[in-house]
């Protein structure tokens, strides 16, 4: 049996060796990523049993995803492939500075071809929790269907769902992304936008106004990404702020809001998150998994492992030799 089952597209990932403009970018070294199965290894990492979902195209960049995901623990064993349509793939570009740029060659992915009817039940059976995003319902044309589907049916076998709105503005139109995010929101228990997209999903509030709206639709706990501010929770129990762990060194941001899922969440299962000290833990570690991912190129690579993690929250220093 398995703690958390996530669903989403992975992707192989072309990253340049050199900063700058892309055209000119001679180099590239490969690997896999995509929000769900970053937030999967995170998990995994810290010693959680994970499934991902996910489908691939039969080719060759299909097996390396399963492979390199296989190879973090993660259980691979129901994704699916499809002969029709391929394994997306994506390219980031370092501007020497803040988030890098994204090139997304992922249309008509087999991940896009996603539909309700492939949802299957013995995903979840024995599962304890579903985490999706919203870059999934923005692939293809029922794959928001699909999610909402997996929802559901999680539910009805008692899993608790966690949702991050992961905004892609890429992928679709403002007023199909804001609709369809929305929709989503009453079927989880746990919520985790960014500041910025509780902006862009309910208009201009105070952070206390996003907690309390977002609430009101469903989840019991809602987590607001503060970036550099740390993070601010919301509960029956009342608003958690914590600061953030500094950054010493930024190298790439992107990955760092599924590190923070899976920071909250591995604290989360430990169950009795309504009491405030473990809230205020989760979104302590939370915090702290977003700052370690950014100091490496890569979504997940810089994720730590359980005593790293317990080290890193201490302030402890790395035994190196
Ligand atoms: O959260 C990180 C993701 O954005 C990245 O891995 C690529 O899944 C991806 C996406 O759709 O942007």
């Amino acid at each position: 049996s398995v703690d958390v089952v996530t669903i989403g597209e992975s992707m192989v990932l072309f990253q340049p060796m050199s900063e700058g403009p892309l055209p000119y970018a001679p180099l590239f070294t490969r690997s896999v990523a995509g929000a769900e199965s970053n937030v999967a290894i995170g998990l995994s990492r810290l010693g959680r049993k994970v499934r991902w979902i996910s489908r691939l195209g039969t080719d060759p960049f299909g097996d390396m995803v399963l492979s390199a995901l296989a190879g973090e623990g993660v259980d691979v064993s129901y994704a699916e492939r499809d002969s029709q349509y391929p394994t997306a793939i994506f390219f980031k570009e370092f501007k020497g500075y803040g988030d890098p740029n994204v090139f997304y060659y992922r249309k008509a992915s087999a991940a896009s071809r996603f539909s309700p009817n492939h949802i299957k039940p013995e995903w979840f059976r024995g599962a304890r929790h579903l985490h999706v995003t919203g870059i999934t319902p923005a692939l293809g044309p029922d794959t928001a269907d699909a999610v909402k589907e997996a929802m559901v049916q999680a539910r009805k076998q008692g899993l608790t769902v966690s949702f991050d709105p992961n905004l892609r503005r890429k992928l679709w139109s403002e007023e199909e992304a804001r609709r369809t995010l929305l929709s989503l929101i009453p079927l989880c228990d746990v919520f985790l936008p960014g500041l910025e997209e509780a902006e862009f999903l309910l208009g201009p509030a105070t952070e206390e106004q996003y907690g309390q709206t977002f609430r009101e639709m469903g989840p019991g706990i809602v987590v607001l990404k503060l970036g550099e501010r740390g993070a601010v929770g919301f509960a029956e129990s009342g608003a958690v702020r914590v600061a953030a762990r500094p950054v010493t060194r930024l190298v790439d941001t992107v990955g760092a809001g599924d590190a923070f899922a899976a920071g909250f969440l591995s604290v989360y299962l430990e169950g009795n998150s309504d009491r405030e000290e473990v809230f205020e833990r989760a979104l302590q570690t939370a915090n702290v998994m977003g700052s370690l991912t950014t100091q490496f190129k890569g979504d997940w690579e810089g994720l730590p492992r359980r005593d790293e993690l317990l080290r890193a929250m201490s302030g402890g220093k790395d035994v190196t030799r």
